[in-house]
């Protein structure tokens, strides 16, 4: 497949507590980096918009277990839990849209509670192309809201990794993806528009 204009890069929660040794650590989560700076440098080399979404949540957030939510404290707005990882070529002109800000509602999808669909659509685009954490979490909510709201959407299958808080949901998220109108892709399956 070729990329063209009209094309964007939504990278998703690639958050350092989502990576080993994080907390909220997603089994090799720290895997999708290297590709996901492939693919990076990819729409970079194109002039394409890329977007970064991450989980940015108040102390209080109703998602913690504090609050009686299901996950431990992860992604605090400002600490170094939250900050995207390390090793991560994020260029300088990529839009971070912050997500689960508020403390009382959780949001999944990057599109929850946010103006990326406004941004994208400002931008004319109208294929998205979306990796990053965790598939059977927030890349599956970000997916699925982009089918539904009219983005021809592909998830980047190398590039994704599943919590698993039940074995298989990693697979499941991929089925339900496809079953909602999105395709699976690996970076090879790329080309720029010129080659
Ligand atoms: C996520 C659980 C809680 C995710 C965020 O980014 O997939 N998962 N908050
Ligand atoms: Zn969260």
């Amino acid at each position: 497949m070729r990329l063209a204009s009209g094309d964007a890069l939504i990278l998703v929660d690639v958050q350092n507590d989502f990576l080993p040794g994080g907390a909220l650590a997603v089994p090799d989560g720290d895997q999708v980096v290297p590709v996901l700076n492939d693919y990076l440098r990819l729409f970079a080399r194109e002039g394409l918009p890329i977007y970064a979404t991450r989980d940015w949540h108040t102390p209080d957030h109703c998602s913690f277990r504090e609050q009686g939510g299901p996950w431990p404290v992860h992604c605090v707005a400002e600490s170094r839990g939250a900050a995207f990882a390390d090793g991560l070529q994020l260029p300088a002109n990529a839009t971070v849209v912050s997500k689960a800000t508020a403390p009382g509602k959780d949001a999944y999808s990057g599109f929850e509670g946010t103006d990326l669909a406004q941004q994208l659509r400002q931008r004319a685009v109208g294929r998205v192309f979306i990796g990053g954490l965790a598939t059977d979490y927030c890349v599956l909510q970000t997916a699925s809201d982009a089918c539904r709201l009219g983005f021809t959407t592909h998830v980047l299958e190398d590039a994704i990794r599943a919590v698993e808080v039940h074995p298989g949901d990693g697979r499941h998220a991929c089925e339900t993806m496809k079953q909602r109108g999105a395709r699976l892709l690996r970076f090879h399956d790329l080309r720029g528009g010129e080659g």
